[in-house]
């Protein structure tokens, strides 16, 4: 097994040297040395663009061949598609809406056309390397389209995702055109991860509402397979932080800046040029806080790091243009020959002067607008060691999450900046220490490796189930068996769900009426003598003979309450339902929850709420169980939760008493149930081992087997009637 990481950027520098050649140099980010640490037996293999540009084949060749040495596989970008992949769709596109900066936005079709021609790319190298059985981890928002297109063109892959930047709520990402073509692109995938459980559920959310598919917890079935979605925060390597400053070096340049910055107390900030990180902001809480505080003026600095990005890009260039003059005007109004207030460095800084930095800062002020998680809060943390210094953190970033002992600021206030600042200079020692100690046991554990391993025993752990699952899938082989089975039966027994099972579901119950296909099997069926036929539902006994009657086989209506047998239906004595209290409480939530509606049964009330609001949905149906829950208890009722419906009725009768009274009336070598509902469990329950139980819809614990939708029931009952010579 390969594992292949596939990220827009590989993990390497790739320059030209003066004699026309290339020079490599690996750079070592957050996730290549998450990933070298996994302890795993497997190679593993990097699919990126190198960075650098060349149409030249001989020149690609050249840079490919090194590259391969190192398990880096390139994927070349024309300038076209740096322009409109990279900058159009990525830059200008995906990362202002997920960072809600949503008039930012600047969008252009052939952006759109440039983001599906480069994943294709991207998919075309990793088709030529990855097999069966391999494993292929997509990162971040470059290569949302990436999952499902491997899904379709590399069988047996095993695939995972994970978003790097916030992923916004529904309201937001619904305003892209291309939104449901990138939540199915995600959704190609096995796993798919983010920083926070806040993204996951914006997700979750933005799926359930665009593709109209329904999660259970943490998992949705798209078509043939189960999705499973987690929050798994990225970590930093805590050890290289926090031992940085036993390097000499590390410590030389500690000792130099904290002579050239004299006695003030310095507050750290660390980004990349980006309208995302709250700069202005921050610069204006600082300028606040120094006009507010005049004790403190000559005593603080704001050492401010800028890595260029992007200053060629005029709302970049004029973000820039902004802050040079922010600081130059508090400069020009507060420095003193012996004192500068705000520090600044529009560049970046080799790792051991960073590092010095983080060390002896005071204050780490780390305050951007939106943040998918923010790596250097996590790694000052670590850095300081046993040096006091506090974190001033907005709650706008991923890392506030973890990180609950740092000093919280909304980033968009400048008074609270301003207040973060100087509460954070009064601290004591000890408070400072404190913190800083349970925020580094918190990273320590936290680190990138195990958040590498986490995502990765994860999909391995969801590989391992879905190979059992596809054991009990209902397919092939199994099938084949089973129709042998049958063959040589003598008495059968057949307990059948109606709906969701033998007829598809309706946004209106009654218009899952019996079709020629159901009718027609179901004749089928019980046209052989040696069939027994029940039809086991949970609808009233009405409807079913109506639409059932007419036909030669047994009916057990509002799961057992009813049954009809030889032709005459029974009634099952169990306390009466309604009541007015319970009808009350129905009718309340019947008005306050809009498309839901009552079905009232001789035996059992039903709220059904199919076609609600999914958030709607799952609130008011907790709500109804909660208020359900004691009148029920007092008049001895059952609350059952099916699958979009609330039933109460009397705990008398269930389709497993119902499947136990079947069986003590004959004896039989063929036994079989198909259901799709958490109440067909009770008849898969009640029966012997060696029954044929089928779920409908995916695996269950309590079913031998599974078929994964509906359509493939009656082709099923219709395969092990059909004479074929081959089945014997
Ligand atoms: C995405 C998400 C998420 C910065 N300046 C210098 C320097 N750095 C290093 C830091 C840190 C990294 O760059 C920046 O960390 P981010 O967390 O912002 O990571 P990004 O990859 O830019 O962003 C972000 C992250 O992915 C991980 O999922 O946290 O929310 O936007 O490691 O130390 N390094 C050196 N000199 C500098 O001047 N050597």
């Amino acid at each position: 097994m390969k594992l292949y990481i596939i990220a827009n950027r590989l993990p390497v520098k790739v320059q030209r040297t003066e004699g026309g050649g290339f020079e490599f140099q690996r750079s070592e980010g957050g996730l290549a040395t998450g990933l070298a640490s996994l302890d795993t037996h497997n190679e593993t293999h990097w699919i990126g663009w190198p960075g650098i540009h060349t149409e030249d084949p001989v020149e690609r060749a050249a840079i490919t061949e090194a590259l391969e040495k190192m398990q880096f596989h390139p994927v070349f970008l024309n300038e076209t598609q740096i322009l409109n992949y990279y900058e159009g769709y990525s830059n200008n596109v995906i990362w202002p809406l997920c960072h809600y900066f949503y008039a930012y936005i600047e969008y252009q079709t052939l952006y759109w056309e440039s983001y599906k021609e480069v994943n294709e790319l991207f998919l075309e190298k990793a088709e030529s390397l990855a097999v069966a059985g391999d494993v292929a981890w997509v990162q971040d928002y470059q290569l949302m389209l990436l999952p499902k297109l491997l899904r379709e063109r590399i069988k047996g892959l095993s695939i995972g995702y994970f978003h790097h930047i916030p992923f916004p709520s529904y309201e937001l990402f619904r305003v892209l055109p291309e939104r449901a073509e990138l939540l199915e692109g995600l959704l190609g995938a096995d796993l798919i991860a983010f920083h926070t459980h806040d993204y996951m559920r914006h997700f979750v959310s933005a799926v359930e509402r665009v593709l109209l598919l329904r999660f259970a917890l943490d998992r949705v079935i798209v078509r043939n397979r189960t999705v499973h979605v987690d929050a798994l925060p990225m970590g930093i390597n805590f050890d290289l932080y926090h031992n940085a400053i036993l390097d000499p070096l590390v410590q030389e340049k500690a000792s130099v800046f904290r002579e050239n910055y004299g006695g003030s107390k310095l507050v750290l900030s660390v980004d990349r040029l980006d309208y995302s990180k709250g700069i202005l902001h921050r610069l204006k809480g600082f300028e606040l806080f120094l006009k507010e505080n005049p004790a403190y003026l000559e005593r603080v600095s704001l050492v401010m790091i800028v890595v260029p990005s992007r200053d060629r890009v005029e709302r970049y260039a004029e973000l820039k243009k902004n802050i040079d003059e922010t600081i130059g005007n508090i400069n020009g109004a507060y420095s003193t020959m012996n004192w500068t207030p705000v520090y600044y460095f529009y560049h970046g800084l080799p790792f051991e002067e960073l590092l010095a930095l983080y060390h002896i800062a005071d204050i780490a002020l780390v305050s951007p607008l939106r943040d998918g998680m923010n790596l250097v809060a996590k790694e000052y943390v670590a850095a300081k060691r046993d040096q006091p210094g506090v974190l001033i953190l907005s709650e706008m970033a991923g890392a506030a999450i973890e990180l609950s002992d740092a000093v919280t600021i909304n980033p968009n206030d400048v008074v609270q900046i301003s207040d973060a600042l100087s509460y954070a200079l009064d601290m004591s020692k000890e408070e400072q220490l404190d913190a800083l100690k349970r925020m580094q046991a918190q990273v320590s554990r936290h680190s990138v490796h195990l958040w590498a391993k986490r995502f990765m025993d994860e999909l391995m752990g969801i590989r391992l189930k879905n190979m059992e699952n596809d054991q009990k899938r209902l397919v092939g082989v199994q099938a084949e068996k089973i129709r042998k089975a049958y063959r040589k039966a003598k008495s059968r027994l057949f307990i059948l769900d109606y709906d969701g099972t033998l007829s598809a579901f309706k946004n209106r119950p009654e218009d899952a009426k019996p079709n020629a296909e159901i009718l027609d099997t179901l004749i089928r069926l019980t046209a052989d003598p040696m069939n027994k036929v029940v039809i086991s539902s949970g609808r009233d006994h009405t409807t079913l003979e109506n639409w059932l009657g007419h036909l030669n086989l047994d009916m057990a209506a509002e799961h057992g309450a009813f049954y009809k047998e030889k032709g005459v239906w029974h009634k099952k004595e169990g306390p009466m339902v309604w009541d007015a209290e319970i009808l009350s409480i129905f009718q309340a939530f019947i008005d306050k929850t809009p498309r839901s509606k009552l079905e009232m049964k001789e035996t059992a009330l039903v709220w059904h709420y199919r076609r609600v609001d999914a958030w709607l949905g799952t609130m008011r149906e907790q709500q109804l169980v909660e208020a359900l829950m004691e009148p029920c208890s007092r008049l001895n009722l059952q609350i059952m939760r099916g699958d979009k419906i609330i039933e109460v009725k009397s705990p008398n009768f269930t389709k497993g008493s119902e499947a136990k009274r079947l069986l003590k009336q004959a004896k039989y070598d063929f036994i079989c149930a198909i259901g799709d509902d958490t109440t067909d469990e009770d008849t898969f329950r009640a029966l012997p081992k060696s029954a044929i139980t089928i779920k409908v819809g995916g695996v269950s614990d309590q079913a031998r087997y599974y078929v994964l939708m509906q359509a493939e029931t009656l082709p099923l009952l219709n395969f092990w009637m059909d004479d074929t010579s081959t089945s014997d």
